[in-house]
């Protein structure tokens, strides 16, 4: 029956829409992990790493995780960590954006190849825009010639906010809806 197949394909589009929203896990340096003689800034290139994304590190203990300034990644310098980790498996969430460093701490190390910096973007929720302060400020001078003009724009900056603040929330929805229209009419027709 053609009624299975759109269930499967059903599934497979709500599936999708969930796993585009989720946090993502990178294990560093994949199988290799967190070694000597592995390039990670070739590791890093092409990633896409976003707050709420994790790394895993995994080593054996003759190396440490540092969490380290710019500075110190660039010159290697080694104790002067921001945070320090020597377990064999450290996961470290990703709670700020910008560039973080990370090098291993055992002297020689990190000159060796064992430095990693990465990028941390938003994960995409919109940030209000500054347009709304700059309005009133035109507005003393405009009230005169054209009152009308300035509550549209001011009403359509501020209904746009909740709608797209809630978008991540609304296209699984509308993919679930679609399916069971679809499948109903599946069930009518078929
Ligand atoms: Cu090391």
């Amino acid at each position: 029956m053609a009624t299975y197949g759109v269930v499967v394909v059903c599934l497979m589009v709500v599936l999708s829409n969930v796993s585009f929203g989720s946090a993502k896990d990178y294990t560093v340096g994949d199988t290799a992990g967190w070694a000597l003689s592995v390039d990670y800034t070739k590791w890093a290139k092409g990633k896409t790493f976003k707050v709420g994304d994790s790394l895993v590190f995994n080593y054996d203990t003759s190396h440490t995780v540092d969490l380290v300034s710019s500075s110190d990644y660039t010159t290697c310098t080694i104790g002067n960590s921001i945070a320090s980790y020597n377990s064999g498996t450290t996961t470290i969430a990703l709670n700020t954006t910008g560039s973080h460093y990370y090098i291993c701490g055992i002297m020689g190390h990190c000159s060796g190849g064992m430095k990693l910096r990465i990028k941390v973007t938003s994960d995409g929720s919109p940030s209000p825009a500054p347009t709304p302060s700059s309005i009133p400020a035109d507005s003393p001078s405009t009230t005169l010639l054209g009152a009308a003009l300035p509550p549209p724009a001011v009403a359509g900056t501020t209904s746009n906010v909740p709608v797209e603040s809630s978008s991540s929330v609304i296209s699984p929805l509308i993919a679930v809806v679609f399916c069971l229209v679809a499948f109903m009419l599946e069930l009518i027709h078929g």
